[in-house]
């Protein structure tokens, strides 16, 4: 396997303009693709999506990801479809079954995540491509929609880490977003993948990791400000992941501790200090290029095509991303 594309992923939390600076600079250092997260309270999605497709020539560029249940999948069609055009064909879609906690918080409930991604896909597609669109699903129902525009095909890929949701992803998406950094949790991913490229007949399919990336020349430096984000990915986890990793619970019990005492106390240096080598390890891709080089070559093996560079990017994101253009790209 090839790697195919370096991409990298922002959360629109900063000023758009700050952004799509950032996005600039992507480009120019040999990033070929930029995933923006879809959550209500950041900066919308498509909106900052435009201002970089505005400002950049080549980097492809979509969600990742959306979801079906905030977003109706005939909005998503129009939105991508719109960045499409204003791009000159470089979008792509990142689709997902979303955040339950943001999701109930709204009132939206969060069943059949299997069942949304699967019907909706199939509906955005077909809008997408010009088709008057009536599909009786069993949980998406329309009669007779159609996009009065078309901008050409785009690639759709899909968030996954479950089990089903990654043999979904490879039976119906070109792409599949996994959230992870470790080749352990790639062994796992591929494996559920390729049953759904089976199913599917297809003979090209783009396996994106998208990591927790940290980089910098002092490796203690890149770990150190990868910590927090990795206290997060703990916090988030289910215990199969730890079982997969060999992390103790009581381990993780220390983490979920720390970031509550952070966000009552503001004792952020007690969650540096609660993340452990091994959480480091099995959460993040951190430390100097030519390790992060090293675990890049480790997924490349698994079948990882695509390498995400996700927050925190390094200790100063424009260095690091100057770095990883330099002396990681080149060299993969
Ligand atoms: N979520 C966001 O909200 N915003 C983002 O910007 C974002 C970015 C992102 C990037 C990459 C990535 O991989 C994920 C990302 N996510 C983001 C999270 C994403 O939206 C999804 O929450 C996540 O990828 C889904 O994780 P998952 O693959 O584990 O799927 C969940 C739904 C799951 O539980 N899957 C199980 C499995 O085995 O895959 C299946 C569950 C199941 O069987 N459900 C049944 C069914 O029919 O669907 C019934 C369940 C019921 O109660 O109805």
């Amino acid at each position: 396997m090839v790697i195919s594309m370096f991409g990298i992923e922002f959360v629109p939390n900063m000023e758009v303009n700050k952004l799509v600076e950032y996005c600039v600079l992507a480009e120019d250092n040999e990033f070929k693709a930029v995933w923006i997260t879809d959550h209500y309270n950041n900066r919308n999605v498509y909106a900052t999506l435009a201002m970089v497709a505005a400002k950049t020539s080549s980097i492809k560029l979509g969600p990742g990801v959306t979801n079906p249940y905030h977003i109706h999948p005939t909005l998503t069609a129009s939105a991508i479809s719109t960045i499409n055009e204003i791009s000159n064909g470089r979008a792509m879609l990142g689709i997902g079954a979303g955040d339950r906690t943001t999701l109930e918080k709204l009132g939206i409930s969060w069943t059949r995540p299997l069942k949304y991604i699967e019907e909706s896909v199939t509906v955005i597609r077909d809008l997408i491509e010009g088709k008057s669109v009536t599909y009786d699903g069993d949980v998406i129902k329309i009669q007779g929609a159609k996009l009065d525009f078309k901008t050409g095909t785009i690639p759709i890929y899909i968030g996954a880490q479950g089990p089903k949701m990654l043999e979904l992803a490879g039976k119906i998406g070109d792409g599949v977003l996994v959230n992870a950094s470790h080749p352990r949790d790639f062994e796992f991913a591929v494996s559920q993948i390729k049953k759904g490229v089976e199913k599917s007949g297809k003979t090209e399919f783009d396996v994106v990791a998208y990591t927790c990336m940290s980089v910098d020349e002092n490796s203690e430096k890149a770990k150190n400000s990868a910590k927090i984000v990795v206290a997060f990915i703990v916090a988030g986890s289910p215990d199969t992941v730890f079982e997969r990793h060999k992390i103790p619970l009581e381990d993780v019990e220390n983490v979920r501790k720390a970031l509550n005492n952070a966000f009552t106390k503001g004792d952020w240096p007690g969650v540096g200090k609660a993340v452990t080598e091994d959480m480091l390890e099995a959460f993040s891709i951190a430390g100097s290029p030519s390790e992060v080089l090293e675990k890049i070559a480790e997924l490349r093996k698994i079948g990882v095509t695509q390498v995400v560079a996700g927050s925190p990017i390094g200790p100063k994101k424009k260095d690091a991303i100057k770095t990883i253009g330099s002396e990681i790209i080149p060299n993969l």
